[in-house]
C-alpha cells in the first residue's frame, strides 16, 4: 500500500476560485460511510523491532576516507575525490578483512537492543560483499573470499536478529549504468551502454540477495538519478513481493521519496516505510510506518579522521524521540577495513544496550505518544490485555518534581520505576491532570523511566481535528472530525455556536450541502475537556465552461531549451519544437537536461464538481485551469507532488502546464478526480486550432 493513501483524507492546498455563492439553505447533514484500511501485519516484526543497525561496509573501507591527502571522504569517496574506476578497483586485491567475525557483529547489535541489521549488499560503488553470479566485482573476487552476507544472515539467524540488506540502485561501476558522472565521462565512455541491461542486471542482483539470505527488509537508495522512474520502481517492488510476499522494502525503491525528509508524496508511490536520513520528523505521521537512519559521526562509510561521534545519551534520546513518534531507528556503524567495528562505535553500542537492558521494555513493541509535546521529556504506550502502560521518559526532571500529563482521562492504576526494583512512586489527580511526584535524583541520567498503568486504551484531551478533501464544494461534502483518543465524544454545531452538551455527537462523516462553520469539542462522560476548533467550508460556483472551436485530439507541447532555477516565462519564445501528443507526460526524449515544456488544450469536466489536481514533477511545474493557477510546484526538486482543486462546470476547460528541467530526475504526472474519486490520469485532451 502506498504512504499517502492513509494520508488523502488531509486538508490540502486550495485554489479558491469562481463566485462564492452565499448559500440560504440552513446547513443539513446526512451520514456517509468511513473507509478504514487494516494495517499490513506483514510490518509487525519490524514494528516491534523499533530498533535496528546498519552497517555501510565496502571497498571504502581500504582508503578509510582519504585519499590524496583530504581526509573527509567516506563511502561517497570514489564520487566525491573522482578516482578512476581503474584505480578504485585496486582496493578490490586489499581488501581482507581477517578479524571479521559475524557472531560478535550480531552479538553486538543484539545486546544494544537492536532486533534487525541492514547490511550493504552493495554500495554505490557497485561491488557487492556477496557472492552473486552476475559479476566479479564481489567479495569473492578478493583475497578475502568469503561471502559476508551469507556468514552474517546464518549469524542473524542463530543470535536473534533479523537479517536485511540495503542495495543501492545507482551504481558508479556497471558499464551499463547510465548516467555517468560527468568528470569521468572522458575516460568512462557511455557509448553502447544499456540502461535495460543494467536493469536485468540489478534484478537478477535483488533476486539473488532475497533467494540466498532471506532478507527480512530490502532496503534500496541512489534511486534519485534521472534513468530511474515511478514504473521501474514498481516493477522492482513487485519484484522482491513476488520472490518473498511478506518482504518489506522501503519507498527509495520508488521515485517519490520527497528529499531528505524521506516521506513519499504521492498516491501512487509504492515502498512501505518511509525514510528519513540524518533527521528525525517534528511529529509522526499517523498511519504512516518510517524510520529514521542516523549516523554515529559524521560517515556512513568508516573514516578513520572522522572524531563526530554522537554521546551515548544523544542516541539514546534520538531513539526514544523517534519510537515516541511512531518510527524505527536505524543506527550506522561503519566497519573497518581489518572487519572490525571501530572502538567508538563498539563503546556507543555497550552504552545503549547498558540502558536498553533494563529500560529496553519502554521501546520494544511500544506505540507513538498519545500526548501532544510534554516538557521533560517524551512517552511511549503499550497495550496490556484491558489494559495499557504509559512509559514516561524523563529527559530533564522537572524543578518541582512534578512530572505533569496534562489532559489524561483514563483510571489509573500504579506508576513506579522501570528499572531496578520497580518501586512504587505516589500518583494523583489534579482536575483532569495526572502528577506524579518524581523524587530529588534520577536514578538514570540519560532517561528515567516511569511506568503509569492505567486502563483501557488513553485517553487524552486533545481537541480534535476536522478533516475534508477540499474546503469548496459544488456537490455535498464529505468531512470527518478526528481525534486520538478512542474514549472522547466529539460534539459540534454547524451554527457558529461553541458545541456544548447538547450539541449533535458526531458518529461518522458529515455531509455538508451549504457553505458552513464547522466547530467541533471534545467530550468526555459529559464534560467539555478541549477547546473548541472551527474550520470553514464554502459552497461555491462552479467556473462556467468554455466554448473552443474547431476541437481536436490531443495537446499542444512545445518544447524549449535553457538553464533555469525556476519556471521561466515560455510565452517569450525559443521555442524548438511544436506537436500534438494525446497526454500531458514525458517522452523519453523529453527526460534530457535543461529542458522545458508547455502544454495547452482543453480538459472535460464530465459534471458540475470540485476537481482535485495531482501534478508531480521533477523539477518544477505548474498547472492552470481557465487562466487560473490550481496547482503551483515551481523550484528545483526531486520528485514532488502537490495537490490544487478547482470547481468547474460541465463541459471544456483550458487546461496549461509548464514544466522544467535542470539536471538530474526528470519526472511529470497530472492526474485529477472529482472530490472522492480515485485520481486518474488526465485523458480525453483536445485542443483547438491555432
Ligand atoms: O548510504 C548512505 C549514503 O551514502 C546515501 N544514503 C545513506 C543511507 C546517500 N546518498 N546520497 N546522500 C546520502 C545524500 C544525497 C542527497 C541528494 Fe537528493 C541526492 C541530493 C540530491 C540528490 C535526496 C534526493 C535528496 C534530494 C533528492
Amino acid at each position: 500500500m502506498s504512504l499517502d493513501a492513509r494520508r488523502w483524507f488531509a486538508p490540502l492546498v486550495v485554489a479558491l476560485v469562481g463566485g462564492a455563492s452565499a448559500c440560504s439553505s440552513p446547513p443539513s447533514v446526512q451520514a456517509q460511510e468511513a473507509a478504514t484500511e487494516p494495517r499490513d501485519a506483514r510490518l509487525d516484526w519490524w514494528r516491534e523491532a523499533r530498533f535496528g543497525l546498519f552497517i555501510h561496509w565496502g571497498l571504502y573501507a581500504v582508503p578509510a576516507g582519504e585519499w590524496q591527502g583530504e581526509t573527509g571522504y567516506g563511502e561517497w569517496i570514489r564520487e566525491s575525490a573522482h578516482i578512476p574506476v581503474g584505480e578504485y578497483e585496486q582496493f578490490q586485491p586489499r581488501f581482507d578483512p581477517l578479524r571479521f567475525d559475524a557472531e560478535q557483529w550480531v552479538a553486538l547489535a543484539h545486546e544494544a537492543g537492536m532486533g534487525y541489521l541492514v547490511i550493504t549488499s552493495k554500495h554505490h560503488d557497485g561491488f557487492g560483499l556477496f557472492d552473486s553470479a552476475q559479476t566479479d566485482w564481489d567479495v569473492m573476487n578478493t583475497p578475502f573470499h568469503r561471502d559476508v552476507l551469507a556468514e552474517l544472515s546464518a549469524a542473524c539467524a542463530r543470535g536473534g536478529v533479523r537479517f536485511c540488506a540495503y542495495h543501492s540502485i545507482m551504481d558508479w561501476h556497471h558499464p551499463d549504468y547510465l548516467p555517468r558522472r560527468a568528470w569521468e565521462a572522458a575516460e568512462r565512455s557511455a557509448d553502447g551502454a544499456d540502461f535495460e541491461r543494467f536493469v536485468k542486471y540489478l534484478h537478477a542482483q535483488v533476486s539473488e540477495v532475497i533467494t540466498k539470505y532471506s532478507p527480512g527488509v530490502l532496503w534500496f537508495d541512489g534511486e534519485w538519478e534521472n534513468t530511474w522512474t515511478h514504473e521501474r520502481g514498481v516493477e522492482l517492488y513487485k519484484l522482491c513481493r513476488s520472490l518473498d510476499p511478506a518482504l518489506i522494502v522501503n519507498n527509495r525503491v520508488d521515485v517519490h521519496r520527497g528529499g531528505m525528509g524521506g516521506f513519499s508524496d504521492s498516491s501512487e508511490a509504492v515502498g512501505d516505510f518511509g525514510t528519513p536520513e540524518q533527521e528525525i520528523p517534528a511529529t509522526g505521521l499517523s498511519g504512516t510506518d518510517w524510520e529514521t537512519c542516523m549516523t554515529m559521526n559524521g560517515n556512513w562509510g568508516y573514516n578513520s579522521h572522522d572524531t563526530n561521534w554522537k554521546s551515548v545519551e544523544t542516541l539514546v534520546r534520538n531513539l526514544i524521540d523517534v519510537v515516541s513518534k511512531g518510527g524505527n531507528y536505524l543506527l550506522n556503524v561503519g566497519p573497518k577495513a581489518d572487519g572490525t567495528f571501530p572502538d567508538e562505535a563498539v563503546a556507543r553500542l555497550h552504552g545503549i544496550g547498558a540502558w536498553m537492558k533494563e529500560n529496553g521494555e519502554a521501546i520494544h513493541g511500544t506505540s507513538a505518544s498519545p500526548f501532544e509535546q510534554l516538557p521533560w521529556g517524551r512517552c511511549t504506550v503499550k497495550r496490556n490485555g484491558a489494559n495499557s502502560t504509559l512509559y514516561l521518559h524523563v529527559f530533564e526532571r522537572p524543578a518541582d518534581g512534578r512530572l505533569v500529563l496534562p489532559g489524561l482521562g483514563n483510571e489509573l492504576l500504579s506508576a513506579g520505576w522501570l528499572a531496578g526494583p520497580r518501586l512504587l512512586l505516589p500518583v494523583k489527580r489534579e482536575g483532569t491532570d495526572v502528577v506524579i511526584q518524581l523524587p530529588a535524583a534520577m536514578p538514570d541520567p540519560i532517561a528515567s523511566v516511569v511506568t503509569l498503568g492505567i486502563q483501557g486504551e488513553p485517553i487524552v484531551y486533545r481537541a480534535p481535528e476536522i478533516v475534508a478533501e477540499s474546503d469548496i464544494f459544488v456537490r455535498p461534502l464529505s468531512v470527518k472530525i478526528e481525534t486520538k483518543s478512542p474514549g472522547l465524544e466529539i460534539r459540534y454545531t454547524l451554527d457558529g455556536q461553541e458545541p456544548d452538551a447538547r450539541s449533535p455527537r458526531y458518529e461518522r462523516p458529515l455531509a455538508l450541502e451549504s457553505s458552513s462553520v464547522v466547530n467541533a469539542r471534545a467530550f468526555h462522560e459529559g464534560k467539555p475537556v478541549s477547546a473548541t476548533v472551527a474550520h470553514a467550508f464554502e459552497r461555491v460556483e462552479p467556473l462556467p465552461p468554455r466554448k473552443p472551436n474547431g476541437v481536436e485530439p490531443g495537446v499542444r507541447v512545445r518544447r524549449y531549451s535553457g538553464e533555469w532555477a525556476s519556471l521561466p516565462d515560455f510565452s517569450a519564445g525559443g521555442t524548438t519544437s511544436t506537436e500534438v501528443v494525446p497526454e500531458i507526460a514525458l517522452r523519453p526524449a523529453d527526460r534530457g537536461e535543461n529542458t522545458g515544456l508547455s502544454f495547452d488544450g482543453h480538459v472535460l469536466a464530465p459534471r458540475d464538481d470540485v476537481y482535485v489536481f495531482a501534478l508531480s514533477s521533477d523539477d518544477g511545474s505548474q498547472l492552470a485551469i481557465d487562466g487560473l493557477i490550481v496547482v503551483d510546484n515551481d523550484g528545483l526538486h526531486g520528485t514532488v507532488e502537490k495537490r490544487g482543486t478547482v470547481a468547474l462546470a460541465m463541459g471544456a476547460h483550458d487546461i496549461a502546464v509548464v514544466w522544467f528541467n535542470r539536471t538530474g530526475g526528470a519526472e511529470l504526472s497530472l492526474r485529477w478526480a472529482p472530490l472522492g474519486g480515485e485520481l486518474a490520469p488526465v485523458r480525453e485532451l483536445t485542443h483547438s486550432e491555432w
